[in-house]
């Protein structure tokens, strides 16, 4: 492959003439592969999933949710866009940028699809081009498996090829903005794989950019997404705490919260997402195994973890209780693991539901995004959902149910006898709820209620 000479590829990008694939046209691959040919480089976005390619070749994406993604893939689309499955058609690509998952293993991270998009990247990108990871790099991978398995190509790093690690942190439901917007951070051994990707990212990071080596670059974004977590889990350890004690945790929260150095976030039914789920881990094994076992980090990740778990428990427990110990109907509104974002990976939902099914409950689940059950039986519309409930369990915060009338909720329970509401994702105020005719069970409430007013119903 004919070589580029370092001061023609930078020439290149900044004129945005280069030629650039993108391994991956998921979350992260495709719209960082948009924000490129709107800058006006020609990108080709590559991906293995023939469907995923043939929607993007049809103009139809995934990320419909995602404000601004298809209007851009509709403007761009064969004009500096080109979709593909072909990997001949990224031979001679100046920069070669890999957006590829990294799925968490039992015992550790697994970097089998980093590794073969790195493979890909050594074939088609031109000597003296550049390649960038997006993808999470545990800490260490950089140095230890990157660049050998780059320079066992004959390559070496900074003078026949450029490498940069390049880790995306943009929230999923503000893709675009947060792309163009956010801080960008870019880890290197050498100082022109540092000048050429910020030449790069510059063509449209508007939030700033810094070029630290890539052990740093590793670290930034396991510790953002594990501090997090742990922030996540101390909400969560409040509320399990305030559910033994008999207080209620929406009225800790917002007192503490007046303090000016406290900001405590939501507690509820778990933390779902592909990345909250595994970064923590990449983080502790990678100490763990050099001799520190980061235990907090590890402990958090476990709370996180037991809460679905937790109030699979309670609601059971409730549920039979209120049914002289028999099972009954749950309808559990959400599957997708956080509001407004059509994305069910690691949902908390999931080992929710399961553990009701497991339990014996008949569970309808019903989401205006997706069409998730994982195993409970998926309605198309809330009244059909909550038709027959015994208990109505909210896990998602999607606006939808946020603005719901709890009244004519109560009225579409066609059952007689009394209805559980369980709020997950504290969108109700318990009082409201009440007077709508739920009996209202809450993360971090006590939820003794049954005990105290209901009468049981015999068969
Ligand atoms: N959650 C709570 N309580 C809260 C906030 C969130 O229980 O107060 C739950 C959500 O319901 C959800 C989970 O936590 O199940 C995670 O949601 P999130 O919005 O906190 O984060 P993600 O996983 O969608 O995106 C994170 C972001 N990281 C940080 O905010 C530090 C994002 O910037 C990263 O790019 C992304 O991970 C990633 O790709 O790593």
């Amino acid at each position: 492959m004919k070589r580029i000479l370092y001061e023609d590829l930078e020439t290149a990008l900044k004129a945005r003439e280069a030629k650039i694939a993108v391994l991956g046209q998921g979350y992260i691959g495709l719209p960082t592969s948009l924000l490129m040919a709107r800058a006006g480089f020609t990108v080709y976005g590559f991906d293995v999933n023939r469907n995923l390619i043939d929607e993007l070749s049809r103009g139809e994406t995934r990320l419909k949710q995602e404000k601004g993604i298809a209007e851009l893939l509709d403007d761009l689309k064969e004009r500096n866009y080109f979709p593909t499955e072909d990997l001949s058609e990224l031979y001679e690509s100046d920069v070669v940028l890999i957006a590829v998952p990294t799925p968490k293993g039992r015992d550790g991270p697994n970097l089998s699809m980093v590794l073969s998009a790195l493979e890909s990247a050594l074939k088609v990108v031109r000597r003296g081009g550049l390649i960038v990871i997006e993808s999470t790099l545990p800490p260490g991978t950089f140095y230890d498996l990157i660049i050998p398995t780059v320079e066992s190509s004959g390559l070496e790093v900074g003078k026949d090829i450029y490498l940069a690690y390049c880790p995306e942190r943009a929230l999923p439901g503000k893709l675009l903005q947060e792309l163009v917007q956010n801080f960008r951070i870019i880890g290197v051994v050498d100082e022109k794989s540092g000048i050429l990707a910020k030449t790069l990212y510059e063509s449209f990071v508007e939030g700033g950019i810094e070029i630290v080596d890539p052990l740093t670059a590793e670290m930034v974004k396991l510790v953002e997404n594990s501090y997090r977590d742990v922030n996540i889990a101390f909400a969560n350890e409040v509320a399990r705490m305030c559910e033994v004690l008999g207080v209620d945790v929406r009225k800790v929260r917002e007192l503490a919260n007046k303090h000016p150095r406290v900001n405590m976030l939501i507690p509820g039914i778990g933390v779902g997402g592909s990345c909250l789920t595994k970064d923590p881990w990449f983080l502790f094994w990678a100490s763990q195994e050099r001799g520190y076992r980061p235990n907090l980090i590890k402990r958090a990740r476990e709370l996180n973890a037991e809460m679905p778990f937790h109030y699979a428990g309670i609601l059971d427990e409730l549920v039979r209780q209120l049914r002289g110990g028999r099972s009954g109907v749950i309808a559990v509104l959400g599957s997708t693991y956080k509001g407004d974002v059509p994305d069910p990976r690691e949902s908390p939902v999931e080992p929710f539901v399961k553990e009701l099914v497991k339990r014996g409950h008949a569970v309808k689940v019903y989401d205006p995004l997706v069409r998730s059950s994982f195993g409970g039986e998926y309605v198309p519309d809330i009244s059909e959902a909550v038709k027959d409930a015994d208990s109505i369990a909210f896990v998602t915060d999607h606006t939808e149910f946020k603005m719901l009338d709890l009244r004519k909720l109560r009225k579409a329970v066609k059952k007689d006898g009394p209805v559980i509401l369980f709020d997950g994702r504290l969108l109700f105020e318990p009082e409201e709820a009440e007077e709508a005719g739920f009996i209202y069970i809450s993360v971090g409430r006590p939820y003794t209620i049954l005990e105290r007013s209901l009468v049981t119903i015999e068969d």
